[in-house]
């Protein structure tokens, strides 16, 4: 008799033991973040998507930062965690001015060490980050060596990590050709691609990266690279049209910006328009970035002082998360 009590009450142990086992490995399935650099690895591109490590499609969503001359202090790790959670956004952007009369990086070699903290804040918080060169309506080619230099040495310390993506030309001035464009981006991806194989590289299209025309035909030889546009509601339908009217290209098109505004980034606000142009992304899984992640008084930010949401702000977020 005592001995088989002695027999249940083990077995009964065994199954509490094994169910507790059982319970636990759930809840860590269950904690495991989707949206994270370490569920998705290193990303790649197919015909016009992004698939993750497990070869399936996935969507970055994010916003950007303002120049990060001007609001550095914001880009704090606590902030960026903060507005992560809020939107459940899986990247960030850092914009990383290059010319002399925004204080940019060509006059400002200190910018250097404040984007390496907000790539590190990116990477701590488990998201993927691009690295924006922002060149803002000039040739690419007037900083062509500082260009080089700043992706020979950024690129050499994240060889190995996943979350970094590279954006080498914001956006170029109307005058260049795709043909100049192309060349130059030629010469920068060699850079990178000697020292990371595997990162995804964003390469800017003409028009201030409005205009796909001219690339669909004569796209860059290389794998991992994706040709960005960029949106504001309020003046760029033809965007939009262009989009749609090169669908069948499958061309790789990351939005690497846009903007609920018009594109001086001020004044109205075009919810419905934006909305429209969300839904065309999500439904044609094409990831996009959200300008921007600032506290400037004018309507495309979505914190104000306070580091409350803005009108804009809460739209967005509505947006993100229905
Ligand atoms: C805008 C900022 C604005 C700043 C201006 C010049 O919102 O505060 O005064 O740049 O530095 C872009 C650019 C991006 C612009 C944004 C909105 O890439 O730098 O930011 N925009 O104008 N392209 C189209 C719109």
């Amino acid at each position: 008799m005592k001995r088989m009590f002695k027999y249940i009450t083990g077995i009964v142990l065994i199954l509490l033991i094994l169910y507790g086992i059982i319970f636990d490995l759930k809840k860590i399935k269950n904690s495991v973040d989707k949206n994270s650099v370490s569920y998705n690895g290193w990303l790649k591109v197919k015909d016009n998507n992004i698939l993750n490590h497990n070869n399936d499609t996935f969507q970055l969503i994010g916003l950007s930062t303002h120049g990060i001359q001007w609001f550095n202090e914001l880009y704090t790790y606590d902030n960026m965690k903060k507005i992560k959670e809020e939107y459940n956004i899986n990247t960030y952007r850092v914009s990383l001015y290059i010319d002399s009369k925004s204080n940019g990086y060509s006059v400002n070699g200190e910018l250097y060490s404040k984007l390496i903290n907000i790539v590190e804040n990116a990477i701590k918080l488990d998201m993927y980050v691009i690295i924006d060169w922002h060149i803002m309506n000039e040739n690419p080619n007037n900083y062509i060596e500082l260009s080089k230099d700043f992706f020979e040495n950024i690129s050499k310390k994240y060889k190995n990590t996943p979350n970094i993506i590279y954006e080498i030309c914001n956006e170029a001035s109307l005058d260049i050709s795709w043909n100049e464009l192309r060349d130059y981006s030629e010469q920068i991806i060699k850079i990178i691609r000697n020292n990371s194989k595997k990162s995804i590289i964003l390469v800017g299209t003409p028009k201030l990266s409005k205009s796909i025309k001219d690339v669909v035909n004569n796209q860059l030889d290389y794998e991992n690279i994706m040709y960005t546009l960029h949106y504001y509601a309020g003046s760029d339908d033809e965007v939009l049209n262009e989009l749609k009217k090169y669908e069948n290209y499958k061309l790789p098109i990351f939005i690497s910006e846009c903007g609920i505004t018009n594109s001086t980034g001020d004044g109205k606000i075009y919810e419905e328009k934006f909305r429209l142009w969300i839904n065309y992304l999500n439904k044609n899984n094409i990831s996009w970035v959200f300008w921007s992640f600032s506290d400037k008084d004018e309507s495309s930010s979505i914190v104000d002082k306070n580091f409350n949401l803005t009108k804009t702000g809460s739209i967005l977020k509505d947006i993100i998360i229905p």
